[in-house]
């Protein structure tokens, strides 16, 4: 297993990518998207997500000694008709094929993708997490619909009419997402390059009005039954499955240790509706148990931190992100020690 640090659009810094090789991290997993910009602009993001961006932040991590391991989420301005059947959905299924196809050429492997109209939602920001750290919780705030023009937290069409999101079905989402991946997973294939599906997060059934696709640890394996492919995978959050009220996450890696494109490593403490996103060694999760199944699963991919919660310093970020990867580095260190002395 090889240890990678994901970072969002702005955090793709010559710096950033140092700080990851130092902490012993071989690889990046990159959000393209810039989730501070509540309203998307679509000529940027197509800049982004161009063939030319791809290889220049490659060659960039790589003068760096790192690898661009992934590319995390399409950007809500190339899909949004996609997640909400749209006019524009067929256009857009081609925008997400070029940017399949631009990812095999520019040699990035691995794409992951969250199939959710609310996206991540209700999360506070508080002083949960041990020693009064400033981390994400959900505490089953009150919802309102999602407001016209907008998926995914983000505003798509500022000019859309007053309104909101028609409610979604559960079948219905089956069948927008079953569409997608039989679009999709061919070029995927084609191209080299694996989709990596992110759980919900929050795991609820329903939120905003819209139903939610992987909220319960069984669904991994409807999700991937729908076009069984080496290139259909999982990008399996640790976090997200534990807040799930169902299963556990030692049955979840036992059943998908083969199935993974590449791991969200952060742990938990509850479940929806009431949970906090803790330090890696203080929440419900046993990570070097976790750690063991990916292993003995025969996993050998790349586990990223996710998120942590931010450590009071100058650097809160990078601290809490040091923290988690020395933490992995450790325990990853400890199991190939034992594995050694066993004989293995
Ligand atoms: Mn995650």
């Amino acid at each position: 297993m090889r240890l990678g640090l994901g970072l969002g659009q702005r955090a793709l810094t010559r710096d950033n990518f140092r700080f990851a090789r130092q902490m012993g991290c071989t690889d990046i997993v990159a959000h393209l998207t810039d989730y501070t910009e509540p309203v998307l602009d679509l000529a940027r993001h197509d800049e982004m997500y161009s063939l030319d961006t791809m290889l220049r932040l490659k060659a960039q991590m790589n003068a760096e000694g790192v690898e661009l391991h992934a590319i995390e989420n399409f950007c809500p301005a190339h899909w949004h008709d996609v997640l909400l059947d749209g006019p524009k959905r067929a256009q857009q299924m081609d925008r997400l094929k070029r940017i399949v196809r631009d990812a095999g050429r520019a040699g990035i492997r691995m794409l992951g993708y969250n199939f959710s109209l609310a996206g991540v939602w209700g999360l506070s920001y508080v002083e949960a997490a041990r020693g009064g750290a400033r981390t994400a919780v959900f505490h089953d705030p009150p919802q309102s619909p999602m407001p016209s023009g907008s998926v995914w937290n983000f505003i798509y069409d500022p000019d859309a009419p007053p309104g909101v999101v028609a409610p979604v079905s559960e079948a219905e989402l089956w069948d927008r997402v079953r569409r997608f991946l039989e679009e999709l997973v061919p070029v995927a294939e084609e191209a080299g390059v694996v989709l990596a599906a992110h759980p919900d997060d929050p795991p609820l059934p329903v939120v905003r009005d819209t139903a939610r696709l992987v909220y319960r640890t069984d669904y991994y394996r409807r999700l991937l039954d729908l076009v069984p492919s080496p290139n259909s995978r999982l990008e399996l959050c640790l976090g997200t499955t534990a807040e799930m009220t169902d299963g556990d996450v030692y049955e979840t890696i036992r059943a998908h240790a083969g199935e993974i494109g590449y791991v969200h490593f952060r742990n938990v403490r509850g479940k929806v509706p009431h949970y906090d996103e803790v330090f890696l060694d203080e929440g419900d999760i046993d990570m070097v148990e976790a750690l063991r199944l990916l292993r003995d699963g025969g996993f050998g991919g790349v586990l990223i931190p996710d998120h942590t919660p931010s450590v009071a310093c100058a650097a809160p970020w990078h601290a809490g992100m040091a923290y988690a990867l020395g933490y992995m580095r450790a325990a990853l260190t400890m199991l190939r020690a034992l594995d050694e002395e066993a004989g293995r």
